[in-house]
């Protein structure tokens, strides 16, 4: 790469976005059209109703909580590959991508997301998850049906959380595949959380104005906007690995169905946007432990959440 090329990329809007902001937003998104294409495929294959969901006596009798999330041969995107150009060849998705992390980014992870609305999820869960900060709910749904990640709720945390020892060098790509409003369990962003680095989760965040005010424990700390993130069929986002983000549970009756990537810089390219971002941080850009919420067999040990407060 040339000494041009670099400074090209540094230049490009997401980058000083990342840097000013921690997130950049795609005016007009991506393709409706194709969004909402793929959206019909999704749902003539899935329902997404109580009968996602065991029965308590059901999830009593062997309670899983690792391995029900999406994974390669267990995702339900890996059928859509084709349908998912819209997204990954969007001229300005690929270039954004192409001036934070350099050429021939990686996807780490693609999958879809499915925000479970109030009125599908049983009694008996909405009883034991209360007041949880990580509402992920693969552990409580049946196992074919582990193909998409099911969230009712999820506090402010970074992406960094699922990659400990590993460097924030990935983003992460959002594309709503119908119209989110506030009702709809639409992504609150803190805006400039990222510029402590990686910190350990849950955070230590105190609501304040229209915004929180947010401390490392190591003795920094930044006053954050909360920016709420609706928008239009093909809504699409990325933030960076240490940006704080999370959602309230879906009140509304229907599901918020999402598109979500990580992707990274490859090995050993050069990456130019994505050093200058991390070059402005005040914080570590990894972490050994990312997160306290869990006991051994990953099930919550911490009652506590923010963004059901914000
Ligand atoms: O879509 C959601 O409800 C939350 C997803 C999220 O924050 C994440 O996957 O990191």
């Amino acid at each position: 790469m040339t000494a041009a090329e670099r400074s090209t990329d540094v230049a490009h809007p997401v980058v000083s976005d990342f840097i000013a902001r921690g997130y950049h937003v795609f005016d007009g998104g991506v393709d409706p059209a194709a969004a909402s294409a793929l959206l019909a495929k999704i749902r003539a294959l899935r329902t997404f109703d109580a009968d996602l969901f065991l029965s308590e006596a059901e999830f009593d009798a062997d309670p899983q909580y690792i391995g029900v999330n999406p994974a390669p041969g267990r995702n339900l995107l890996e059928r859509f590959e084709d349908d998912l150009a819209f997204v990954e060849t969007d001229p300005a998705i690929v270039a954004a991508l192409t001036a934070l992390l350099g050429d021939g980014y990686e996807i780490l992870l693609k999958k879809l997301i499915c925000g479970v609305p109030a009125s599908v999820v049983p009694d008996w869960l909405k009883a034991r998850i209360a007041g949880n900060p990580v509402n992920n709910l693969g552990a409580y749904v049946k196992a074919p049906f582990r193909d998409i990640t099911y969230f009712y709720g999820i506090d402010f945390h970074q992406d960094l959380i699922d990659y400990k020892d590993r460097e924030a060098d990935f983003i992460t790509l959002y594309v709503y595949l119908h119209d989110v409003g506030t009702h709809d369990a639409p992504l609150f962003l803190l805006e400039d959380s990222h510029m402590l680095g990686g910190t350990l989760f849950p955070h230590d965040l105190t609501k304040n104005g229209d915004g929180w005010l947010y401390r490392d424990g190591r003795g920094h700390e930044v006053q954050t906007r909360q920016h709420l993130l609706t928008g239009k069929t093909g809504y699409a986002a990325m933030w960076h690995a240490c940006t704080l983000h999370g959602t309230q549970p879906d009140a509304a009756d229907n599901e918020r169905l999402s598109l979500r990537y990580l992707i990274a810089r490859k090995p050993g390219v050069a990456a130019p946007g994505m050093d200058a971002v991390n070059a402005t941080l005040l914080g570590p850009l990894s972490l050994e432990a990312t997160r306290q919420d869990l006991d051994a067999r990953g099930a919550a040990q911490i009652k506590a959440n923010s963004v059901n407060k914000a």
